[in-house]
């Protein structure tokens, strides 16, 4: 399928490690891709689901101990431990790939090999990105066919390149105390085995898209983000783009896919959804910031989307859908799961295969269930979606889940202020889960999982990039999820979102005036529109009260966190530290 040296070789190379019994090239054609799943259905590694009410759709489960990424077990290769930073496991390099080599040696024994080309990006744009991942799994072959766009077209773009990220995935025993997911920046490399959880082994998503990525990004003056983008269009039909980083379970999906409320679309206000998880960020001849997708399609969580909280995702998984590790409603062969309507299946298999009593209490599907779902199935996905040089950033936006500190909104004072702003995003664990409010997991840019490098030199590369920027995005932080005196959220979020983001654009284009406050710009609450809804302008003051003493503990948050990078933290961010404190005192 190519004359590409490099790409020949990195087969080589795998088959003298992993001795399969046969390799198979993914074309991308669909007839290739049919055979596969009936390969699939035939052994069980799927089971295929009403084709009237799912057409093309298929239920996966995995094993019971792989249902989840195993940052534990996640591993950034890189020569020099001072490269990987604090936050990150870390191996030698030789010592990963002698180590790890063992058990790929023979893994795949008897088995067949699938090299699947792929692209992050629309193939031949000047934004994207090659790969060739090898693995043993045909669910891994379908789920990178929804994923991203794979197939001969990938390698006839990349011509003799050699710039392509080399992605080796084995199932081998699915044990969990071999299981390694590693990652070699300086050699564009990617190991991952004894894994079969989506973002374990659809090695284009969190482990190119953003490890490897990031990595790049900061040699070659780019971005890597764990970002949403999604398009505002206004009644005048203009469309302001917005990327946003919130960590996990705080709505990314729902955001990214958000239906303005009744007002709003009477009006004529529409959203569109470029991308759920993340964004691929570079500066524009114009000066401005672009970004794009780099994704195909959704791995979303499903317990929790119906149609009343994400119908556009709900909507997306209709057809040519894989669902991991939910409901099987044995009646009419369809899927289920917890939040997706008030009725259970009375006659289903959980997540595990096992029979389910509905009523007995217990979890049907796991909480990490998954729908990988084709991003064009999306009702509300952009026109823009392929656009080979992205869309035009307006706003950049941070969020986490913090019951008291952060108001509603607040806009960094400037690009520094702003990339502050990131560094210090955290969330907090919920009362129900821990038994105790306000436990805070600094996650800065959503990306602690997810920074192939050094996290300091993560920061400086953001500072760096402010340089470059002659139109700069205006960045802002937003949280959803701040609480009243009885834990009850104040704010009622989804469409209602809509809301802040119409300040945040009427910010972007200086059509609003803000408040001064310590830690940046806050909305006067007569700016944000509550027409419409069951709360008061007093309910919006206190949304965005910023409690110092809230402040001057979370100081020291910060400044413990900070304390790890050492010399290594840029000097701007200790700058913007003492700002802040000056401003507080
Ligand atoms: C995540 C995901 O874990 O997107 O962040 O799956
Ligand atoms: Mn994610």
């Amino acid at each position: 399928m190519t004359t590409n040296k490099q790409v020949l070789k990195f087969v080589d190379d795998s088959i003298a490690l992993c001795k399969p019994e046969k390799v198979v090239w993914i074309t991308g054609e669909e007839s290739q891709l049919e055979e596969l799943r009936q390969e699939a259905l035939s052994t069980g590694e799927i089971i295929k689901l009403n084709e009237d009410l799912l057409p093309n759709c298929y239920l996966h489960l995995s094993d019971v101990n792989d249902v989840a990424r195993v940052e534990g077990r996640t591993f950034i290769c890189c020569k020099d431990k001072d490269d990987a930073g604090p936050i990150n496991n870390w191996m030698d390099p030789q010592e990963a790939y002698s180590k790890v080599g063992e058990i790929f040696d023979g893994s795949m024994k008897g088995k067949t090999m699938y090299v699947i080309p792929f692209s992050m990006g629309a193939v031949g744009s000047p934004f994207s990105k090659a790969g060739i991942e090898i693995t043993d799994s045909i669910y891994v072959v379908i789920s990178m066919k929804i994923m991203t766009r794979i197939g001969k077209s990938v390698l006839d773009a990349l011509g003799d390149s050699n710039d392509f990220v080399r992605g080796l995935h084995s199932k081998a025993t699915l044990d969990a105390e071999k299981r390694y997911i590693l990652h070699f920046p300086e050699d564009n490399t990617i190991w991952s085995v004894n894994s079969g959880y989506g973002g374990n082994v659809l090695l284009g998503k969190k482990c190119f898209a953003l490890r490897i990525a990031s990595y790049q990004g900061k040699n070659e003056g780019w971005m890597a983000e764990h970002m949403l983008i999604l398009g505002v269009e206004n009644p005048q039909g203009e469309v302001k783009y917005i990327a946003a980083a919130f960590p996990s379970a705080c709505g990314k999906t729902n955001l990214a896919m958000l239906i303005p409320p009744e007002l709003y679309q009477k009006k004529g206000y529409k959203v569109w959804c470029v991308g759920d998880d993340i964004a691929w960020i570079r500066v524009g001849k114009d000066g401005r910031l672009w970004a794009i997708n780099p994704e195909n399609g959704f791995f979303g969580v499903a317990p929790g989307t119906s149609m009343k909280s994400n119908p556009n995702a709900l909507l997306a998984t209709k057809k040519d859908t894989i669902f991991t590790n939910v409901v099987h409603n044995l009646d009419n062969n369809t899927v289920w799961w917890e939040g997706m309507d008030k009725n259970p299946p009375k006659n289903a298999k959980n997540w595990k295969g096992e029979m389910w009593d509905c009523t007995s209490g217990e979890k049907g599907a796991h909480p990490n269930s998954r729908f990988t779902a084709p991003a064009i199935n999306c009702p509300c996905i952009s026109s823009e979606f392929e656009a080979p040089m992205g869309v035009p950033l307006s706003a950049i936006v941070f969020g986490g889940r913090r019951a008291k500190t952060a108001p509603l909104v607040y806009q960094s004072r400037d690009w520094n202020g702003g990339v502050f702003v990131g560094s210090i995003m955290a969330s907090e664990t919920t009362a129900a889960a821990t038994g105790a409010v306000g436990v805070v997991r600094r996650d800065p840019m959503a990306m602690r999982p997810f920074v192939g490098y050094n996290m300091a030199d993560y920061f400086a590369h953001w500072i760096n990039m402010g340089t470059k920027i002659a139109n700069k995005p205006k960045i802002f932080n937003v949280n959803w999820f701040r609480t009243d005196d009885e834990g009850h959220f104040i704010w009622p979020g989804f469409g209602d979102n809509l809301r802040v983001l119409e300040w945040i654009l009427a910010r972007c284009e200086d059509k609003v005036d803000a408040v001064e406050s310590p830690i940046g710009f806050l909305p006067k609450a007569e700016d944000i529109n509550i027409e419409g809804l069951d709360i008061t302008i007093d309910t919006i003051k206190e949304l965005l009260t910023v409690d110092k003493a809230n402040w001057v503990e979370e100081v020291k948050g910060i400044e413990e966190f900070y304390a790890q990078f050492g010399d290594r933290l840029p000097k701007e961010l200790k700058e913007e530290l003492a700002k802040l404190k000056a401003k507080l005192n």
